[in-house]
């Protein structure tokens, strides 16, 4: 991919730092008009058309699989950016099913393509880019939280993805407990879809298994503002059932490394608790 405009670069260098000098000298020496002087200069020629097509020619299959996935997920994602204008401008619901034909049909073509880096992985794509786009179009919308119905809600205003939480008496009940440690480790190993005691991945919530404890500040950002506020608890309802109390960071206190900061979503007050206490806790990971 890249090799080839940096030769091209090289070779009309060369070729015109050559030929500004030979033009010096052939108006000098008038050597323009000697047998030496057009050998010379053929030569040159030949040197660089053949450093251009040795670059040109040493693409791999791989590199050419490679380059025309890139091209068609480039595509896929301007289809969908295009049907979602349309559904803005029609108020119709809008209809990727265009997008995914035309992708699942370029993808098997590209994939014909011998020594392809990746294959098989056009579902994987497919989803990557839908959630790209998906994330872009709410964003657009001026959208800030979105409950994406598995469990999950977005803030297209911070690019993070935030867990919901339930009363149902599972993994995600809003009345669960943790200490900070149990908080950082078997609360988001499970919420990343690993058993209890850890074992065999499989799911994760809404599908991701790349979860994590929120810093202070991320945490923070899910508070109603301004806080501290009257409202109680003090989060959007889009996020759930939600505890009344001090919900864990990853951020230890910088004072005392006994301590990490906490956000209360009683009142949106801030502090820092001993991490052998329990508290609340509410899973993050980065959109989309
Ligand atoms: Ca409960």
């Amino acid at each position: 991919m890249r090799t080839v405009p940096r030769a091209i670069v090289t070779v009309a260098l060369i070729l015109g730092v050559t030929s500004q000098a030979w033009g010096m000298l052939a108006r000098r020496f008038r050597l323009w008009e000697g047998f030496m002087g057009k050998a010379i200069l053929g030569a040159l020629l030949v040197i660089g058309m053949v450093a251009f097509a040795g670059q040109a020619t040493a693409l791999t299959d791989a590199q050419k699989c490679e380059a025309t996935k890139l091209k068609r997920a480039g595509q896929y994602n301007f289809c969908r950016a295009k049907a979602d204008g349309k559904a803005v401008k029609t108020g119709d619901p809008v209809d990727y099913s265009k997008c995914d034909a035309k992708l699942t049909g370029k993808w098997a073509d590209a994939e014909s393509i011998p020594m392809c880096p990746t294959t098989g992985d056009v579902t994987d794509i497919q989803d990557q880019v839908a959630a790209d786009a998906d994330f872009i179009a709410l964003k657009l919308a001026g959208v800030r939280f979105v409950d994406n119905g598995d469990g999950t809600v977005t803030d297209t205003q911070t690019g993070l993805m935030w867990e919901k939480k339930d009363d149902g008496g599972g993994l995600h009940d809003k009345d669960n407990t943790y200490t900070w440690a149990d908080a950082m480790s078997e609360f988001i190993s499970e919420v990343n879809g690993y058993g209890a005691g850890g074992g065999v991945q499989t799911g994760g919530l809404g599908g991701h298994s790349d979860w994590r404890m929120p810093t202070y500040v991320e945490l923070t950002t899910i508070l109603l503002q301004p806080f501290p506020c009257g409202t109680m608890p003090c989060i959007d309802s889009i996020f759930g059932a939600t505890a009344t109390d001090s919900y864990w960071s990853s951020t230890t206190s910088s004072a005392n490394t006994s301590n990490a900061y906490d956000s209360s979503f009683f009142n949106g007050g801030l502090g820092n608790q001993q991490k052998t206490n329990t508290f609340y806790a509410r899973a993050v990971r980065n959109a989309p």
